[in-house]
Order: structure tokens, then sequence, then C-alpha cells
């Protein structure tokens, strides 16, 4: 209810100021820029935004008992990766073109991969680097060298704890969480995974153990520590608070995929139901982005037996076009193996989504080409359509308030072919258009090729091959005018 209000307040008080023009929302001065509608992002959730592409990285025990939910029991000593390489698992990161990196230092097993203060369940007591190991760190560090930003993901449910359902879990776990807050530089998100299945160890317990997701753990006060320790970390859970759980683990978002959520829902808790959380609910109280987790083998943890079951580039394309190219952050997993080292398989499936990403967009048809729009704001402010192809996410096309169906035609000056195209609306004005449409001129006349709904921070349109010297967007449903931060033209190869 709290944070409802929070959110109503903040929206009044942009609304407010940008109506003023005391503000601008596209550059350091005042402008005739149009009004914020809906719910916008935080400055956080901007900087999350442009993250678009990250990884997942699963290990801990289970690593090497082959399990994929460990019971809690595994002696600290099976963990010992014979090789364990934390720049060849950052830079595979990087040349795949990720942005960033999420470790599980915590897994449902409870075990530690940094040496906890809390616990004797943990890499101290493991026969890796003699007990001085710190997986936390060096993958933090590793991250740091590739120019990553770098995560963490502590499992609230905790199958070793023996405290684990009872009140004072709640202390140790915010103990763990300072730790990893404190010990490890800027960390770009918290996750806050939703899984609670019921048995564990439980320090010997043996048991069934039921905790209520909607009061046990308290998240507010948890959350609040995050906030404090860490500004500018997105915190995940199923709905937030910061970005939501695409609600499927095949990385596969809605189409449409709104970045908001109706927070006065009954179910809204974390952990709670996940409908509506794949396409996102329109209209929203509250900007909640989805992020679209998925492994690139069946598995999260590293099995031997899935070394031939690495999804191929083709499918990896698919999933990306399908959660970066509807709006939502992909967080792709890549268990480490048994040496502590990204597999073979895994890098070379990466390297060839990576070259044909690579080779798609480095060619935009849209820079240079002739941009007539049926209409451009008037007033003070930067809000031509050249906007949409200066390569700069801060700057954007819009028009008058009473125009919110423009339409933009894209001049090429030759014929030229094409089978991608991007959008992206400029997001601090929040998500404007509710359905567009693509022509090609051909023969004398547009013809259709898409047509679409959300749009949000990115958009792609994949289609078969077109040749033609003229694109044109139209913008056929919006309550307010458009801004339009991208058009971009690709030719996947
Ligand atoms: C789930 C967990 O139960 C899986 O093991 C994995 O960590 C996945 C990302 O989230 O809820
Ligand atoms: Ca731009």
């Amino acid at each position: 209810m709290k944070q409802r209000h929070l959110v109503l307040w903040a929206t009044a008080i942009a609304l407010f100021l940008s109506s003023t023009g005391c503000i601008s929302l596209n550059g350091a001065e005042a402008t005739d820029a149009p009004v914020p509608f809906g719910p916008v992002p935080t400055e956080r959730q901007l900087r999350w935004h442009a993250m678009e592409f990250y990884g997942f990285l699963h290990f801990t025990v289970n690593t090497f008992t082959d399990k994929e939910w460990g019971y809690g029991d595994e002696s600290p000593r099976v963990f010992n990766p014979t090789a364990f390489d934390a720049d060849q698992i950052a830079e595979t990161a990087r040349e795949a073109g990720m942005t960033g990196l999420i470790l599980t230092a915590k897994h449902h097993d409870g075990f530690c991969l940094w040496p906890s203060r809390f616990t004797e369940h943990s890499v101290r007591n493991s026969p890796w680097k003699e007990g001085r190991g710190d997986v936390v760190r060096e993958i933090g560090e590793a991250c740091r060298r590739q120019n990553l930003r770098f995560g963490v993901y502590l499992s609230p449910w905790d199958r070793n704890h023996a405290g684990y359902a009872r009140p004072e879990y709640i202390g140790y776990y915010r103990n763990q969480l300072r730790e990893l807050l404190t010990g490890y530089g800027e960390l770009f998100t918290v996750w806050f995974d939703g899984a609670n299945g019921g048995d564990g160890y439980y320090g010997g317990a043996r048991e069934r153990r039921q905790i209520d997701n909607r009061t046990y753990y308290d998240w507010p006060n948890t959350w609040a520590i995050v906030r404090e320790l860490q500004p500018f970390a997105c915190m995940f859970s199923d709905a937030g608070p910061d970005f939501r759980w695409i609600g499927n683990e095949r990385g596969i978002a809605g189409d449409p995929c709104w970045s908001t959520l109706d927070m006065t829902k009954p179910n809204r808790y974390p952990g709670g139901s996940s409908e509506g959380l794949n396409s996102g609910e329109r209209p929203g109280t509250a900007w909640l982005p989805g992020e679209c987790d998925v492994s690139i083998r069946p598995g999260w943890f590293y099995h031997p037996a899935e070394d031939s079951k690495v999804k191929t580039h083709a499918e990896l394309l698919d999933i990306y076009y399908k959660s970066v190219g509807r709006g939502a952050c992909l967080n792709l997993n890549l268990p480490p193996d048994r040496r502590g080292r990204i597999h073979e398989n895994d890098v070379a499936s990466l390297r060839e989504f990576r070259r044909i990403l690579d080779a798609t967009f480095a060619t935009d048809l849209a820079r240079g080409a002739q941009l007539t729009a049926s209409g451009t704001r008037a007033g003070k402010g930067s809000f031509a359509a050249e906007n949409v192809s200066d390569g700069n996410r801060d700057t954007y096309w819009t028009t008058d308030d009473a125009a919110a169906t423009p339409e933009l035609v894209l001049d090429l000056g030759r014929p030229a072919r094409l089978n991608v195209v991007s959008l992206r609306e400029f997001l601090p004005l929040g998500q404007r258009v509710e359905a567009f449409a693509l022509d090609v001129w051909r023969d004398g006349a547009w013809h259709e090729f898409a047509r679409g709904t959300s749009i949000g921070n990115r958009r792609l349109i994949r289609t078969a091959p077109l040749t033609t010297d003229k694109v044109r967007l139209r913008i056929t449903q919006a309550p307010v005018c458009p801004a339009i931060s991208e058009v971009g033209l690709f030719l996947e190869p």
C-alpha cells in the first residue's frame, strides 16, 4: 500500500513539474516536451533497461552431485572445481555480447560460494583452494576486468539452515545479504528467487517446512537494506520491486509485453500468482518491466549428460528476438562445469549467435535516410524526426499532443535489402504506443509487412527479406503522442 502511494505521488509530481515546464526529460534545459504517460521508470531501471542482455551463472554443489536442487545435506567437500577460471567465464559472457553476470552466491541447498561469517556451510570448508577460495570475489573481479556489471542471486529458500521457516532465519538471511552488498563492489542486481519447495535437510531435521510467501520473508524490510547499501541495484522477484519475472523459464516474453503491472491486485506479493507477468498489464500502476530467464542447456546447473543438448545459435537467436526484441531483458544462464569453466559446446554456440547478431546490426540502413514525418512537435526542444536515426536513445521524435497516430517515412535514396526492424520508445515519458504498422514502398504503392503492439525499450521485427527504397512507420493506436527514440533497418545475413 505504502509503495503504491509512493508511485502515485512520484507520478503526480513528475506530471506537475513537466506540465509547468520546470524539468526537462530530454536534456538539461527546460523544454516543451510531452507530459509523461502513466508510470515511468526510475533512473536505476533505465540503467537496467540499457543492459538488455546479461547472464546467469548457476554454480554450487549441484554441479558436482548432478542435481538441480540440492537437498541441503551435501558436504562442502564435494565442491571442488579442478580448473576454476573466472576470466574464461567472464570473457565468454563479454564475447557473447552480455553486459553483466549474476552469480548464484547461494542456491536452495544453502551452500555459500563466499566464506560467509554466518555459516560453516561454505567454500571455507571445501578442498578448493584449501578453503581459502571465494567464487563471488573472483567472478566479481573478473567481471570488472571485462567491463561487465556484476549481480548476485541469494536464494531465500535454504534447505541447509536449521532455522529455516522460523523467525531466526530472516536475520541470518539479512546478514548474508549485507555481506554480499558490502564486500563485492557495486552490484547491478539482487535476484530474489521465488521457489519454495518444502522439504530439506534443515540442520538434520530432514522434514517438510512450509512458509507463507506473503509474510514470512518480510520483504519490504529486506528490500530497504538493498536500497540503503546499493541504491543502484535493481531487485528482481516475481513481481518486482524493480523488474519482474516473465512468467516462464523458456526466455519468451509475451506479445504484447507491457513494462507496467497493476500492483493493486491482491496476488502481487513476491512469489504470488504468475498471472499477468508474461504480457504485463495496461493500464498499470507501476513500471515493472520483464526479465526473461532461460538456460543455454535444459538444466540450470551443469550436467555432463547435457553436453549434447546445448541450445543452438538459431534457438538462442529466436529467444533473443522474443525477449530483448519484445522490450524485456534477457538473462541467459551459462552453467560453469566441473572444471569451473564454460564448456566448449556452450562457447561455440554463443560465438555463432554473436557473429550473426553483430553482422545483423553492423549497418543501420536508416542512418542517412531522409526522414519525413506527418508532424513534429512545436515548441522549445529537439523533437525532430532525425532523432530516430541518430544512434542515441536519449533523443526522440514526437508530435503535438493532438497527433497521437502520426507516421514517419524513411527514404533510403536507393533500393536496399532488409529483414529486421528495430524500434525504441523514449522510456522516461512512459510506454505510449499501443499499436503500430510498417509498410514498404513497392510498385508505386505502400504495402504493409508487419504490425505490432507494445514497443517499450525495444521492439525487433523479423520478416522475410524485402527490397525497397522507402519504409513507413505508422503509429496506429496511442492514448497520447508517441515518443520514438529509434527506428533502425537491418539485414540479418
Ligand atoms: C528457479 C530455481 O528453482 C531454479 O533452480 C533456478 O535457480 C531458476 C533461475 O529459478 O526458481
Ligand atoms: Ca534517438
